[in-house]
């Protein structure tokens, strides 16, 4: 199929609920993230990250699939940012690699890094395409991690030096800056359960991740808000999904809070309020853990923010009670278990729930108001069926899309301030832990011949903005 055809619009109205509930102005985006897309990790002097070194450990990434090539984009951006352009998006969410700027996490630019990124600005505006940067998606320089990584406080200052010689760069030119994307898998994936980079099973270090991982935001947010140019809009991207008791038991009540503590309101009560959940700290404690807050951290976390990232991809009801009764676990902690809906799947295993986007937007903006939300990330994986030109037909995917914005709708009509829709992502990438195998773009790519083929989704995508914009 020739992908530049236009696709009959999609009537949202009859199969999703009205659309009309967008605000004006409303962003249409796509977002990636640079270990996931760039390659070239040893170019113009990048250094290793902790995911070149967690690649290489056997059994840590499926099919032992590493980020050295990945999507070529490193060589192939003016490529890509055409495609978006095609695409008609206003927005790309990228992430700048540390490794690549300032090789080893310490000390001055690497001015070859940098220039990538400069030169990706400059291809975006002069597409009429507005760039949102991301400071940190997960890439740590290897040295930092071996001073002690996220659990060790000196990262957080070393963070800050380094954002502001990103900012110091580009913000004549950058509008939005996310400091750091979905500090819970920094923090659990990679210092509790071992999943991610750098394959640490510590829950003590993983909270302390935590906190320096929020003070690494704080001091970023405080400096470039000092060093803007002009008119800047910072703020932060947290993965978040809905926590539910599968029943009225307390048992079940207690396992939904202690899920929604650990994975929203740790990072939204510091944020937006200044302080750590106490139910959180008392649990915790329980545990013989303490963050290692210092006077006048917190005054740092919560330094204002203009918008909020939202990245959601499932929402889960919870019981306390395990499948064989028990209520604790072998460590003597409460059973946290998750229940399945019984809804389809996306090929991740993830449950599809576009209602839980809609709860979520407006439970933040009931809880945490005063900051204007951008949904930064949605998007699923699906074992996708390319024909012989490289085209999907993904109908899953464009529905997911199309559910997931009328989430986004209906959460504004019900009086959430979100502004914008991000598809994750604009390409199959490299999806850390599961490589290359779990496909979440809305353009193919052909990992032998780098080629890039709009999915139907990609086409729904255009045509659905084009159309909303009127
Ligand atoms: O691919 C990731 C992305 O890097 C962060 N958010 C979730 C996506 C899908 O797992």
């Amino acid at each position: 199929m020739d992908p530049t055809a236009t696709l009959s619009p999609v009537d949202d109205s009859s199969r999703h609920g009205p659309l009309d509930d967008l605000p004006t102005g409303f962003r249409w985006g796509v977002a990636t993230s640079a270990y996931q897309i760039e390659g070239a990790v040893a170019e113009d002097g990048r250094t290793p990250s902790i995911w070149d070194t967690f690649c290489r450990v056997p059994g840590a990434v499926a099919g032992g699939d590493i980020g050295d090539a990945a999507c070529d984009h490193y060589h192939r951006m003016p490529e890509d940012v055409a495609l978006m352009r095609d695409l008609a998006v206003d927005t790309y969410r990228f992430s700048v690699a540390w490794p690549r700027v300032q090789p080893g996490g310490r000390g001055p630019a690497n001015p070859a890094g940098l220039a990538f990124y400069d030169r990706l600005v400059d291809e975006l505006l002069g597409n009429g395409i507005d760039p949102w940067v991301t400071l940190y998606h997960w890439d740590l320089p290897q040295e930092l991690e071996d001073a002690g990584g996220w659990p060790v406080r000196e990262t957080a200052y070393r963070f800050a030096d380094y954002a502001l010689l990103v900012f110091d760069r580009l913000s004549d030119r950058v509008r939005t800056w996310t400091t750091l994307n979905e500090p819970w898998c920094s923090a659990m994936l990679g210092y509790a359960y071992g999943a991610h980079a750098p394959g640490r099973r510590d829950f003590a270090a993983s909270m302390h991740a935590v906190h320096h991982l929020l003070l690494a935001h704080g001091l970023a947010t405080q400096r470039m808000r000092a060093a803007a140019p002009g008119p800047v809009d910072l703020g932060i991207t947290l993965n978040m999904g809905t926590a539910e008791p599968a029943t009225d038991s307390d048992l079940d009540a207690a396992a939904a809070r202690r899920s929604d503590g650990l994975g929203t309101r740790l990072y939204l009560d510091p944020l937006r309020r200044g302080r750590y959940p106490a139910d959180v700290l008392a649990d915790l404690e329980r545990r013989g853990i303490r963050l290692p807050v210092e006077p006048g951290d917190l005054e740092i976390i919560s330094a204002p923010i203009d918008v909020l990232g939202v990245n959601y991809y499932m929402g889960h009801l919870f019981s306390g009670v395990d499948e064989d009764g028990r209520t604790v676990d072998a460590a003597g902690n409460p059973v946290v278990r998750a229940i399945p809906r019984g809804l389809p799947r996306t090929a991740m295993d993830w449950e599809i729930f576009p209602q839980g986007l809609t709860d979520l937007l407006t439970r933040v903006a009931r809880d945490y108001p005063g900051v204007p939300m951008v949904v930064t990330e949605s998007g699923a994986a699906f074992d996708d069926a390319p024909d012989a030109t490289g085209y999907v037909a993904d109908e899953d995917r464009t529905a997911y899309h199309a559910a997931h914005i009328a989430a986004v709708a209906r959460a504004c009509r019900d009086g959430a301030d979100v502004r914008g829709y991000f598809a994750w992502s604009l390409l199959d990438n490299f999806e850390w832990a599961y490589g290359y195998d779990k496909r979440f773009g809305i353009v193919r790519v052909d990992y032998d011949t780098q080629v890039r083929t709009p999915k139907r989704s990609a086409l729904w995508y255009r045509d659905t903005i084009r159309r909303l914009r009127g």
